[in-house]
């Protein structure tokens, strides 16, 4: 009898599990693919599963759902006052360019032609010139930028926009990675001074690397792109490159270009240097210009590094929810003073400036709800059951590992606020210690093959010659894409004198990270 009981409970519990299975495949609380054994089926099932992404019917275009714009928007939040101390206005130019204006700095268009978008009919009829669709916008403002600047008072200007913009990207789409259209804010700055230039293309730099590594919890390299993966337009590129540790590959963070005078003198951007006016005849000088931008590719970045298997995990400072409360109620217990207690509890919390939520709906489980704010990657659950009401406490579980805290009622934001800084610092730290141990350190080209095949970020010395650079990329088309220069870190290592490039054998002038990339 009992042995035939056991059989009957067990052949019920594996029953249960199959059906919770099934359950859970239907309402896509869980994921099919895993992120060690299948990545890029697991980051489309990810972001479509955590509500961030929806597919649309033009290839390389994607819906951005609220769940994304929330954390766009604490992006956002974050820059915009950072650039408004250093005087960057906000301003909004038009989507269009006219053939004329874009074509006028042929550096700067010539690469980049096949990608650029244009309408050509309006109804049945043909316009009379076509017109591009923004695929940057230089060219749209800096006619605007040749009007406004007459002498050194009207400098610095700068000004900053928050918009859309076309490529038409033939290679492979990613959502957020590489999309025909994308969000992103662009920076166009011009100054008296190449001196004051080169200063704020830093000081964006480095507001990069905060983004990403104190909001997004993800490490970067600040760092110098080669001549050959420089913007054409410009005089010098600085990036901040991160590193999907999955695929190998390096992936370009955003971008500061320092573009010298090219525009200025294609666009007459000239002042009367007043100053020089004393001294000698009044003459006109050509302003030094800037442009940096970064775009919803950080979500992406941050989605490839944060994700594991139970789908999306947020930083703290990325998350639109920092906080999801779920009331658990048991049959006869007190539903209301439990539901009571987690709107109580949220309030407390978004009194003290922490973003939190409840999940009080009455169609879902408790443990739908778990999956399902696992799923979006909340930073922390609070759970309330009448056992803890009867305690005056919480039960806290972190999204990012799991661990589970009971927190009394009177300690409650002290503590959140606590775990929400540790889980911030801990994701950057497990990111950073994944990142580090990808990093290989090559100095002949025999270690640089074996490292690239290894998926490896590599960091070599380097000769910095155009023609090397080209022979790598030549001698690494393999089928998952060759290897290029990422950037030369601007905090570079000691280079030992004598030390060879590892490719041409010459002497190094210093070291650059190599790998794969996005
Ligand atoms: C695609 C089509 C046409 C990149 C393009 O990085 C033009 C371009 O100019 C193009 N793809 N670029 C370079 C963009 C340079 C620069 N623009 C302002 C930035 C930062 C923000």
């Amino acid at each position: 009898m009992a042995v035939q009981q056991l059989l009957l409970m067990s052949l019920l519990a594996f029953m249960g599990s199959s059906i919770n299975q099934e359950i859970k495949k239907v309402t896509r609380l869980s994921l099919a693919n895993s992120k060690d054994s299948n990545f890029g089926e697991w980051y489309s099932e990810v972001i479509t599963t955590s509500e961030m992404i929806g597919y649309y019917d033009i290839s390389g275009c994607y819906t951005l759902l609220p769940w994304t714009m929330g954390i766009w928007k604490r992006m956002q939040n974050f820059f915009d006052p950072e650039i408004e101390k250093m005087d960057v206005e906000p301003c909004n130019f038009p989507l269009f360019v006219s053939k004329d204006a874009l074509q006028k700095e042929k550096d700067h268009i010539n690469g980049f032609a096949p990608e650029v978008a244009w309408v050509t009919r309006s109804g049945d009829s043909d316009l009379e010139v076509p017109i591009a669709i923004r695929p940057t916008s230089e060219t749209v403002m800096y006619p605007h930028f040749s009007k406004k600047i007459r002498g050194h008072r009207d400098l610095p200007l700068k000004l900053n926009q928050w918009v859309n913009v076309v490529r038409w990207e033939f290679s492979s789409p990613t959502p957020f990675i590489r999309s025909r259209e994308f969000l992103w804010q662009e920076g166009h700055t011009a100054f008296a001074t190449k001196q004051e230039a080169d200063t704020e293309v830093l000081e964006i730099l480095e507001l990069y690397r905060r983004l990403y590594e104190e909001y997004l919890a993800v490490p970067v390299v600040k760092g110098k792109k080669s001549e050959m993966e420089k913007f054409a337009g410009g005089l010098y590129t600085t990036s901040v490159e991160a590193f999907i540790p999955n695929t190998g590959r390096g992936v370009q963070g955003a971008t500061a270009h320092c573009l010298g005078q090219n525009f200025a003198k294609m666009f007459d951007i000239n002042f009367e240097d007043e100053k020089r006016e004393k001294t000698e005849k009044a003459e006109k000088a050509m302003v030094w210009q800037n442009s940096w931008a970064y775009s919803t590719r950080t979500i992406g970045v941050m989605v490839m590094i944060h994700g594991d298997d139970k789908g999306l995990v947020l930083p703290p400072k990325g998350a639109k929810v920092q906080v999801i409360v779920v009331p658990v109620p048991y049959k006869d217990a007190d539903v209301e003073n439990i539901l009571n207690a987690c709107s109580a509890t949220v309030k407390t919390l978004c009194d003290s400036g922490i973003l939190a939520k409840a999940d009080l709906r009455d169609n879902y489980s408790p443990g739908w709800k778990y999956c399902h704010w696992e799923m979006k990657g909340v930073p922390l659950r609070v759970e309330i059951e009448p056992k803890d009401l009867a305690n005056n406490q919480v039960r806290a579980v972190r999204g990012d590992n799991g661990a589970k805290v009971d927190i009394p009622m009177t300690d409650l934001v002290n503590t959140v606020k606590g775990m929400l800084d540790t889980i911030q610092q801990s994701m950057f730290n497990v990111a950073k210690q994944k990142r580090d141990a990808c990093i290989q350190v090559t100095k002949t080209w025999d270690e640089f093959i074996e490292a690239l095949g290894q998926k490896k970020l590599i960091l070599a010395p380097w000769c910095d010659e155009e023609e090397v650079e080209k022979e790598v990329k030549r001698k690494t088309k393999w089928e998952t894409g060759s290897a290029k220069t990422l950037c030369s870190p601007l905090d570079q290592p000691e280079l030992a004198e004598g030390t060879l490039c590892f490719a041409s054998g010459k002497p190094a002038k210093k070291w650059t990270y190599w790998g794969r990339s996005y």
